[in-house]
């Protein structure tokens, strides 16, 4: 027997596009260019790309909504699980000897929605290197290059190294490139780090972070971008706090504190 969640989304939804296809008087053609714009995007690999740019901020949203602590954020069609456990502190996420890229140390501190500390959070951080690319999914780059997890320490406190990430810039020869060109959209996401966070009791949480004062903030064209989620960036130049990380550059030092609330789907929260 059908579910009636399904049965009530579903059918609207049939209802939604049938209604549109009226409103709009759809021809055969447009309708078999549709459909073909969606099978040529499942053939490419692009499909979540597709949905993701236009569609998951305002699932995400939903989601957020009456949500208590830190909100969520776009997962993207990028995140893999599994990503190898780093050796630390200090952590430092795989990388290239030679990474490109200005060092970036990110760190912060996860408590509770009343601002108890909370620790041993699991952190799972992956973001784009400085040409723009994700590892497993652009070619050319070690696996899990930028990919990486760690626990937080008894505090909640947490500290990891890597490469300041540039904007993302989706693929423009692929199908999801054409109809951004097709509507005359560029196709930027402003610079971000993706992580999740994992408690056993209090369950998983999706963020990502943009840098203020960054390029595309007020035009991701994920339409992804919230205010809670944009965080200071410093370019630190002392040398005394560059060779703490034991750095021989100047780096961007970037935190965010979360506020981890239990999921109302865990019981007795
Ligand atoms: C990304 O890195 C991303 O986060 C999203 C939402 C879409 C494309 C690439
Ligand atoms: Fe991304």
């Amino acid at each position: 027997m059908a579910n009636d969640r399904v049965l009530a989304v579903v059918e609207d939804l049939e209802r939604t596009l049938v209604e549109f296809i009226r409103k709009h008087h759809v021809t055969h053609d447009e309708y078999r260019s549709a459909t073909d714009v969606i099978v040529a995007e499942v053939l490419a690999g692009e499909a979540s790309l597709l949905f993701d740019v236009f569609l998951e901020a305002a699932a995400t949203d939903v989601g957020n909504d009456g949500r208590d602590g830190s909100i969520e954020a776009i997962e993207g069609p990028f995140y893999l699980p599994g990503a190898p456990w780093l050796d630390g502190p200090p952590y430092v996420l795989p990388q290239r000897p030679d990474e490109a890229g200005v060092p970036l140390v990110f760190g912060g501190q996860v408590s509770t929605e009343t601002g108890v500390p909370l620790a041993g959070v699991e952190l799972d951080l992956w973001h784009a290197d400085a040409a723009g690319h994700y590892s497993q999914i652009h070619p050319g780059i070690p696996d899990w290059n930028l990919r990486g997890r760690f626990r937080a320490d008894d505090q909640g406190r947490f500290e990891v190294r890597s490469i300041a990430p540039p904007p993302y810039e989706i693929p423009k020869d692929g199908p999801t490139g054409t109809v951004l060109n097709a509507l005359g959209r560029h196709f930027f996401r402003p610079a971000h780090l993706h992580v999740k966070l994992r408690h056993p009791y209090f369950g998983e949480r999706t963020s990502q972070l943009y840098f203020a004062g960054g390029e595309y903030l007020d035009s991701d064209v994920a339409n992804a971008v919230r205010d809670e989620l944009v965080i200071a960036a410093e370019l630190v130049e002392d040398p005394e706090r560059i060779a703490r990380h034991g750095l021989d550059e100047p780096f961007v030092e970037a935190r965010y504190d979360f506020a981890f609330a239990p999921s109302a789907a865990v019981p007795g929260a």
